[in-house]
């Protein structure tokens, strides 16, 4: 395809992977690690699949220095890692676990050492299980102060090393799959709930953020936005309305909230229609205003095409639809909000074995409406295919893994030519690692972990043939992609 000349990464571009503490670590009670709420809702029966869980997962833990030095060997520049808060403090608050900040510390210290910038995510689902009990975690207002204290302690152990944080992971991810449909801990379907469960995420988000900025600690910090970009099946203008609808409801209500503190107007008004739009209480207001991110971090894995979808007789499943979590393709259902839109299918992408798309376009189109509207750098926080590997004769040969990567990288390099600030791009994932609800067989690391769903693997580690070219891809700064 002929494309424009095209500008290089900057010098000092961010090119990295990515994981998160229960999706790798294992050791889930050692150390003195409380439990969090995913460490209770794996063992409920079929809410993962075929009941696999995080006891074990690749044994991070015991094994990061094995892991630092793999990164190391591929010239990785940063890593994204998320801490346990439960390792940190075992109860949520109160005493601090000093073998938890130690572990931590540790990983830093390693990365460091061999030229790796840690990228800190201080919130990645795994809530500790003693605040849900206590005030039923996200939907207390409770939540905030612990969050804060949660933070601090990680800004003043780790501040002096760590430049990057991430304050939370894909909040609009955890509280769907929480509150609205149930597929998350704590597994519950109720509209209103979740509105207000998200505003105190909200509201925890832009404490961190100020308290961040009030230390002084150099350094920059944002959330991660799990960010499908909505696309209309035509130009019909019904369907243009529709996937407007999506992006408003989907994107920029949790965005606009981020950049400018404001829930966007038509999204509000239509939850005060329903009667579900969150409770203000005085402050919030002007603590959700007066928070600035520094980034922009961006989870991009996929695109949405939307239709209309009548307010009589349309598709409705928006709160129990049927997710691909089996790798069968075509096994997932369509979803929409009658009134407000449907999603089709899109005739001009190819999707994943888990019925995701393969739209790296749409990364380009992302990385531009986000730079357009916020006017921040953005940080790819996560970027990845899932698929089936196959080890053959001790190596994967994942070239469809190397073909996405190629052309999402690409795509990047295209957004920086048309003027947006992209700061780096940490792939999902560096090791295989537990999919939530996928298990072991959905993989999307550079390297291979002897890990299925018996979790009775060797846990030893292969680099794929996308770890090499992710090599060749960083030494030549993005040119050889
Ligand atoms: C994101 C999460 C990651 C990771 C990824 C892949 O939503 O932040 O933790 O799991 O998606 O998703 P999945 O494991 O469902 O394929």
């Amino acid at each position: 395809m002929e494309h424009k000349k095209l500008a290089a990464f900057p010098r000092d571009f961010l090119w990295g992977s990515a994981s998160a503490a229960y999706q790798i670590e294992g050791a889930y009670d050692e150390d003195g690690k409380g439990l969090s709420v995913w460490d209770n809702f794996v063992r409920i029966p079929g809410k993962t699949f075929k009941g696999t869980n995080g006891d074990i997962a690749v044994d991070h833990y015991h094994r990061y220095q094995e892991d630092v030095k793999l990164m190391a060997e591929m010239g990785m520049k940063a890593y994204r890692f998320s801490i346990a808060w439960t390792r940190i403090f075992p109860n949520g608050t109160g005493e601090v676990n000093e073998a938890g900040l130690k572990f931590y510390s540790d990983l830093i210290d390693d990365l460091l050492a061999n030229g790796i910038e840690p990228l800190v995510t201080i919130y990645h689902w795994d809530l500790p299980q003693t605040l849900q009990d206590a005030y039923g975690g996200w939907e207390s207002r409770q939540i905030i102060p612990d969050f804060v204290n949660y933070a601090e302690t990680l800004f003043k152990a780790y501040g002096d090393r760590v430049k990057y944080w991430v304050s939370l992971n894909e909040q609009n991810i955890f509280t769907h799959m929480g509150w609205q449909i149930a597929t998350h801990p704590p597994g519950k379907r109720d509209p209103k709930l979740f509105y207000q469960v998200n505003h105190h995420a909200n509201l925890a988000n832009a404490a961190v953020i100020n308290k961040f900025h009030e230390m002084g600690i150099e350094g920059k910090i944002g959330p991660s936005f799990a960010y499908t970009p909505q696309y209309a099946i035509d130009a019909n203008p019904l369907n243009v309305l529709a996937a407007e609808n999506a992006e408003e409801m989907m994107a920029h209500f949790w965005m606009d909230v981020y950049v400018y503190g404001e829930y966007p107007i038509v999204a509000l008004n239509y939850l005060k229609e329903l009667g579900i739009a969150p409770t203000f209480e005085p402050g919030d207001a002007e603590l959700l205003k007066s928070a600035k991110p520094d980034f922009m971090g961006l989870n991009f894995y996929q695109t949405a095409t939307n239709a209309w979808n009548p307010i009589d007789g349309g598709v409705e499943n928006k709160d129990s639809y049927q997710m691909n979590t089996t790798g069968k393709k075509g096994t997932s259902q369509d979803s929409g909000i009658p009134g407000l839109q449907k999603t089709v299918k899109n005739p001009f992408v190819e999707t994943t074995n888990w019925d995701w798309t393969i739209d790296p376009v749409g990364l380009r189109i992302a990385l531009r409406r986000i730079a357009s509207r916020y006017r921040l750098p953005v940080l790819i926080t996560e970027n990845g295919l899932g698929e089936y590997d196959e080890l053959e004769d001790g190596h994967v040969h994942d070239d469809y893994r190397i073909d996405f990567l190629k052309k999402h990288v690409l795509a990047i390099k295209e957004a920086i030519s048309d003027g947006v600030d992209v700061i780096g791009y940490t792939t999902w994932s560096y090791t295989d690692l537990l999919s939530w609800l996928n298990g072991y067989q959905k993989r999307y690391g550079f390297v291979y972990v002897d890990q299925d769903e018996t979790m009775t693997g060797s846990l030893k580690r292969i680099p794929k043939d996308s770890y090499y070219w992710y090599q060749d891809v960083i030494a030549s700064n993005g040119e050889d992609e």
